[in-house]
C-alpha cells in the first residue's frame, strides 16, 4: 500500500501504549506512532514533555476504515466527562483537515455531545513529535523472537515503527484480534 493512498489520525487517550496496540490491531489501520502533541514545547521528550501530550497516531485506509469509525473507537475507549489535570494523559481528540473536523463536529452533535461540554479536548492538530524508539511499538518490544526477527530482515527504528507488519504484530503481542488476511501471499511484499 502506498502512502498517498491513506490518511492520517491523532489521538489522545492516556498512556500511548495501549491505543498504539489497540488500534493497530484493526483493520484498515496501516500504520501507527506514538508521540507527543498538543503543547508548544519545541522539542518534547518523554521526560521533558512541558505542555504536550502522548498521543497515537494511525495512518488508515479510508476504504476500510473511516475517520468516523475512528472517531467511534476513541470515544467508546475513553471517559467523556473525566479529564485528567495531567496533561501528560489527557484526552484529546485531533482535526488534521477541515474534512476531518466537519465529521468530528457531525460526530459530537450525533451524539449529543459539545466539543465545549465535555472534558475531551477537541483540536486542530498543529504538529506530532513523534516519541523515542522505545516507545513505539512497546508491546512488540517485549516479545524477543518478533525483535529478532525484524532485526535479521535489517530492520532499524524507523522501518519498525513504519512498519504495518510490525503494528500488527504489536496488537497481536497485546492480545488484540488480528484478522489475518486469506490472500496474504500476493499482497505486496514489505521492505524496510
Ligand atoms: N509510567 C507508566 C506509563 C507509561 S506511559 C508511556 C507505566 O510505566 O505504566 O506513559
Amino acid at each position: 500500500m502506498d502512502s498517498a493512498e491513506t490518511a492520517t489520525a491523532t489521538f489522545g487517550i492516556g498512556c500511548f501504549w495501549g491505543p498504539d496496540a489497540q488500534f493497530g490491531a484493526m483493520d484498515g489501520v496501516v500504520r501507527t506512532r506514538v508521540g507527543y502533541a498538543g503543547g508548544t514545547k519545541r522539542e518534547p521528550t518523554y521526560h521533558d514533555l512541558g505542555d504536550h501530550t502522548e498521543v497515537f497516531q494511525v495512518e488508515f485506509n479510508p476504504d476500510t476504515i473511516t475517520y468516523r469509525r475512528l472517531l467511534n473507537h476513541v470515544f467508546n475507549s475513553h471517559t467523556t466527562q473525566n479529564q485528567t489535570e495531567k496533561t501528560q494523559y489527557q484526552n484529546i481528540v485531533f482535526a488534521a483537515t477541515k474534512d476531518q473536523r466537519a465529521i468530528l463536529d457531525d460526530f459530537l452533535t450525533v451524539h449529543g455531545l459539545t466539543a465545549d461540554g465535555i472534558g475531551t479536548r477537541i483540536e486542530q492538530l498543529s504538529r506530532f513529535h513523534p516519541a523515542e524508539e522505545y516507545h513505539q511499538k512497546y508491546n512488540l518490544r517485549s516479545v524477543s523472537s518478533f525483535m529478532d526477527a525484524f532485526e535479521a530482515a535489517g530492520y532499524g527504528d524507523d522501518a519498525l515503527r513504519e512498519s504495518p507488519i510490525a503494528a500488527k504484530l504489536n496488537g497481536y503481542a497485546a492480545g488484540h484480534d488480528v484478522a489475518v488476511a486469506e490472500d496474504v501471499s500476493t499482497s505486496s511484499r514489505e521492505t524496510p
